[in-house]
């Protein structure tokens, strides 16, 4: 028999799946006579206290094993399950659970200890890869609750081929050695991983309690010293609880490869001095949705590592997404074809309010190069990425823009219906599925959930400005997206409180119940557009407008998008530009100031100092202001904001994590994701290069099982893992994604 180390130890959601070597933890047992809570966990008395599902027969071999043959062609997990009742479990007791097992070689199989009914509460979702040799397999987790009838499960369905199962020395033992993440922060000192311009700000943070400065040096790939100086103590910071000292090395403008910074002792990762530094990150920033498209066969010649066959195009077991209709409690008499557009992020669903913004910040990608004095529309024009339209006439960035948009336009309820011309909030599975799963394994029955007014000004919005940057190529469908846009304009004037309602099973909810931000960004892409007056009479007519506080501390995402709205007015021709180009200079100040004073250039400072949920890209739209308030003033300060508002993403930060996979010594590989789910399948890919992780998020209240076991009482910029169960600090999204190539495609401009 193997033995396999001991793996994850953690509790997880019905919608994560288990880390397999997130926590370390000692399997030497704290209390010296820990109690066993499995019955006949030996087989020594049959297969008492063991239960199958009806699919299976238990039968317990001569050698005391329990085996089970194990039928081919089920999709879920749960589809077959062997287990036992009456578990009892105390909350914040550590327990050690372990098993023998042996099976199809490399088959995964999950090993729950749960609540009994549903919701299913999970205390341990683990994940044990098999062998056709008996291993064992340990797992050590800390119980939430008191729970006296908890259950242990072995979910064991999901094979397309039979197989048989056989089990041993199931046990669960009490007072175990609590696990205890502690992440590799490596060298203390930090840096931006992929390198800086070799004319642009150059700075670097030491970890250190030394109270006076620090001797530093720059030494280059063959050691030899280029420059130095002293560090610059800044005292606590307490964004991480640590006490930093700041490295400016901006003097040194020498272009070349694997660079160090040495300083109290410590070596950074190695960094380059170069002028292409973006390139590849700003071209893999936009490649990242080709592979996240619903609809459409992935092809590896395109994508290589990547190809997958197609989700949601009506071949079962995909139940969408070609004829959906309503959810049965909202129900409607029609059915839409709403196949294509992006999956969100690491769940099959599609909603429109986050495929606005992202699809959005596509096409002001396309359009700032355009317009703004260091755009340069060749950059993300035909043929620079990874994707099937390349070579067609029409920049790369609008074929992937367009593939959204044509889903975006589908959720319009149709004429003659209630709610005529305004948007479906969202389209997703009626409940959570296990991961991994491929687009096309989905068994889901998916529904369209009710109108929303957001959604319909996201669609208004997105329509409108679609309108104009597809003017060249394609007029005819310029003029679809400006009626689209006008329809939907029209439907939420007169539905202007339709809400989305914060509850849901089966996809995020996407709820909002202040829209004026959205009515706001619509009315600012139908005056762009349209120039007419009644749009422009809508702009001003907000609070919002030519406001330097819609840009708030905190940044903004989905839910906020004033911002975007004044962005717009600020950076493109129009009349209105004045007073929003004054305002965004105003609201950016405050970025500005908080990248100059912040030991790692942080461009985020929550008023309440607690990091949301994808605070990567709180931090990236921050930068997007500062890169629009260069644009239109050509101030420096604010190119230079930018570009050390960089490095904190790409490395030079408490955890020395760089949050974007594929760039960066220490770069984020396990963002959750049903299908780059490497983690948990290792035939599966990681995520593809340029995909951003969520990051740090401190608000405890919105954790999954995984943040709750292995943050606990973390510092804001420690509260992130790169574990794929983590999805409340390590998923990708649509929207994040589009924050960075959006300030990816600015960085790659610069000082050339
Ligand atoms: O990005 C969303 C974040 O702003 C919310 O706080 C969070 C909880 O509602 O949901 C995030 O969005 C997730 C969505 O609900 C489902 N798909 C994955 C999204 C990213 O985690």
């Amino acid at each position: 028999m193997r033995t396999v180390r001991i793996h994850a130890a953690v509790a997880l959601g019905a919608t994560a799946a288990l880390s397999a070597t997130l926590l370390a933890a000692s399997p030497v047992q704290a209390d010296e006579d820990p109690t066993e809570h499995i019955v006949n966990g030996g087989f020594g008395d049959g297969s008492t206290g063991w239960w199958g599902s009806p699919v299976i027969e238990l039968e317990v071999t001569g050698d005391e094993r329990l085996c089970a043959d194990i039928p081919g062609g089920t999709a879920n997990p749960w589809d077959v399950i062997i287990g036992q009742d009456g578990v009892p479990l105390r909350g914040g007791e550590s327990y050690t659970f372990s098993f023998t097992a042996s099976g199809a070689e490399a088959r995964p199989i999950r090993a729950l200890v749960q609540e009994p009914v549903d919701p299913w509460r999970t205390e341990l979702d683990g994940r044990a890869f098999l062998t056709e040799e008996a291993a064992a397999h340990t797992f050590v987790f800390t119980a939430g609750a008191d729970r006296d009838d908890a259950q242990v499960a072995f979910q064991v369905g999901g094979a397309d081929e039979a197989w048989t199962l056989c089990l041993d020395d199931v046990s669960l033992l009490d007072g175990a050695e609590p696990p205890v993440y502690v992440p590799d922060t490596g060298p203390r000192v930090r840096v931006n991983q992929l390198g800086y311009l070799p004319d642009g700000p150059k700075n670097a943070t030491v970890v250190t309690d030394a109270a006076d400065p620090l001797p530093w040096r720059l030494a280059d790939a063959d050691g030899a010293v280029v420059a130095e100086g002293d560090t610059a103590p800044s005292g606590p910071d307490a964004t991480s609880g640590q006490s930093v000292h700041t490295v400016d090395f901006g003097g040194f403008t020498e272009p070349g490869e694997g660079y160090t910074l040495t300083a109290d002792g410590e070596t950074s990762h190695p960094f380059a001095v170069s002028a292409d530094l973006y390139e590849d990150l700003a071209a893999d920033a936009l490649s990242f949705y080709y592979p996240q498209r619903s609809g459409i066969e992935v092809l590896d010649e395109i994508a290589p590592g990547y190809g997958r066959a197609a989700g949601h195009v009506g071949v079962a077991p995909n139940q969408g997404d070609t004829a959906v209709t309503c959810h049965p409690d909202t129900p409607c008499d029609y059915a839409l074809d709403v196949s294509g557009g992006w999956y969100d992020a690491g769940d099959h669903g599609k909603y429109v309010v986050n495929g606005g913004i992202s699809v959005h910040q596509l096409m002001s990608v396309h359009e700032r190069a355009l317009h703004a004095p260091t755009g340069n529309p060749d950059r993300a024009g035909d043929s620079t990425l990874r994707l099937p339209e390349r070579d067609n006439g029409v920049p790369d960035v609008l074929d992937e823009a367009r593939w959204e948009m044509e889903f975006l336009m589908a959720m319009q309820v149709p004429g003659g219906e209630p709610l005529a011309g305004m948007a479906h909030h969202k389209v997703h599975d009626e409940s959570w599925t296990a991961i991994p799963m491929l687009p096309a394994d989905d068994p889901e029955a998916r529904y369209l959930h009710p109108p929303s007014t957001a959604a319909t000004l996201n669609l208004a919005a997105t329509a409108a400005q679609c309108s104009r940057v597809f003017e060249p190529y394609d007029a005819g469908f310029a003029a679809t997206c400006l009626e689209t846009a006008e329809t939907a304009w029209s439907a939420a004037l007169a539905h202007p409180d339709e809400y989305a309602p914060a509850t849901g099973a089966g996809g995020g909810p996407y709820d909002d119940t202040d829209v004026s931000d959205e009515f706001y960004w619509a009315a600012a892409e139908l005056y762009l557009t349209t120039g007419d007056a009644a749009y422009e009479d809508a702009v001003t007519s907000y609070g919002l407008h030519a406001d330097p506080e819609v840009f708030v501390p905190s940044g903004f995402d989905w839910r906020y998008t004033a911002p975007l709205g004044a962005l717009q007015l600020a950076s493109l021709p129009n009349d209105l530009s004045d007073g929003a180009r004054d305002a965004l200079l105003g609201g950016a100040a405050q970025y500005l100031e908080n990248v100059g004073t912040h030991p790692y250039g942080l461009a985020y400072a929550p008023v309440d100092g607690v990091f949301a949920w994808g605070s990567n890209n709180l931090v990236l739209n921050n930068l997007v202001v500062l890169s629009t308030a260069y644009d239109v003033s050509g101030d420096e300060a604010f190119r230079d904001a930018v570009l050390e508002g960089m490095d904190y993403v790409l490395g030079r930060n408490a955890l020395n994590q760089s949050y974007v996979t594929g760039h960066g010594t220490s770069d984020a590989v396990n963002q959750h994701s049903r299908w780059y789910a490497h983690q948990l399948d290792p035939s599966l890919p990681q995520p593809p290069p340029g995909s951003l992780a969520g990051g740090p998020n401190s608000d405890t209240a919105t954790w999954d099982p995984v943040s709750e076991a292995a943050l606990a009482g973390c510092e804001p910029q420690f509260c992130y893992v790169d574990d794929i169960g983590s999805y409340a600090t390590n998923e990708l999204t649509v929207n994040w994604n589009s924050t960075l190539a959006w300030v990816s495609a600015f960085a790659v401009e610069q000082l050339r």
